[in-house]
């Protein structure tokens, strides 16, 4: 008697509360809500899905790939899901917090998501001093991306071009480093996209901010997340053990440390702070690995 109903697929673009926004294969966009708590989903989830009316109800979220998260002392908070890549977007003008730059870059690294920073705003003398700041970044592998979005808008484009094509890209970075800039950049119609559903989605509330999921191709084939900014970047989820594993550039002199379970901050014998003695770590680094390694012994 039972019947099997193939439930439908869907990407979720955006995401407000327990409102999401979900698109089809054929390009249409709809209000879903989550069945269950279990049906809880972020930007970039594949979702089963089936009409309710005018809306959706979320039945079922498809296996991860991966997912990109911070976790503080008190919360999860879930950037998206699926990614192919993490561009940190950072710029000459405001002067950027290297620690949110490093949480990011470890955040990624240990959710097995390949990383690049963009520079922005390289028509700013600030320019030096922060490509000077990144020296360190580039040093461990990291690629530093230098452009000037509003400034040099055709050659910023050619450079992205190549890097975004085809791949799921979640951009992070704090306000006013160019962001929206980038967005409507590479997607013209950006504000089509996310449209009359997205303003629902707000509706009553003074707030666009959103993780939002926009094409940046006909073909629909790349996709550019942008995530609201953030104050705090939590790593609760690390083990304390493992943080320097994640940081490519004090992995490389774990392996001379005398103590297999070194924490590189008070051991005799340790290869990381010889390293760093040599000038082969840089001190803003080993000092951002110190924070956040105290931070994980607070855990409760
Ligand atoms: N000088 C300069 N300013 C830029 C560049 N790109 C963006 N901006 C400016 O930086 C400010 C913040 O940009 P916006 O895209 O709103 O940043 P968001 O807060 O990250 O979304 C705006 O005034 C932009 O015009 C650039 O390449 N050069
Ligand atoms: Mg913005
Ligand atoms: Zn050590």
């Amino acid at each position: 008697m039972s019947k099997t109903v193939a439930l439908d697929v869907g990407l979720v673009v955006a995401g407000h509360g327990r409102h999401y926004i979900v698109e089809t294969p054929e390009g249409q966009r709809l209000i879903c809500h989550p069945r269950g708590k279990k049906s809880d989903c972020v930007v970039g989830d594949r979702v089963r899905w089936q009409p309710s009316g005018d809306e959706g109800v979320i039945e079922h979220v498809e296996p991860r790939r991966n997912l990109l998260f911070r976790q503080d002392e008190w919360k999860t908070k879930s950037f998206a899901a699926n990614l192919d890549q993490l561009m940190v977007l950072v710029a000459a003008e405001p002067v950027f917090s290297e620690s949110q730059l490093a949480r990011a870059l470890i955040a990624a690294e240990s959710a097995g998501i390949a990383a690049r920073i963009v520079l922005n705003k390289a028509d700013l003398p600030g320019i030096a001093a922060a490509r000077a700041r990144l020296a360190a970044y580039t040093r461990m592998g990291v690629e530093v991306v230098e452009l000037a979005l509003k400034a040099r808008p055709d050659e910023a484009r050619a450079r992205l071009a190549p890097l975004l094509d085809g791949k799921a890209t979640l951009v992070l970075g704090p306000s006013g480093t160019g962001k929206s800039t980038l967005i409507n950049l590479l997607a013209p119609d950006a504000r089509a996209q996310v449209g009359e559903i997205s303003q629902a989605l707000n509706s009553g509330r003074h707030t666009t901010t959103t993780t939002q999921w926009y094409w940046i191709d006909e073909m629909h084939q790349s996709g550019l997340i942008d995530s609201p900014g953030f104050q705090e970047f939590g790593l609760r989820q690390i083990d304390a053990a493992q943080l320097a594993m994640l940081m490519p550039d004090l992995r490389r002199h774990a392996d001379a440390c005398r103590f297999y379970n070194c924490t590189h901050l008070h051991e005799p014998g340790c290869g990381v702070r010889a390293a760093l003695e040599r000038g082969e770590i840089s001190e803003s680094r080993y000092r951002i690995y110190a924070e956040i390694f105290g931070e994980l012994g607070q855990r409760r």
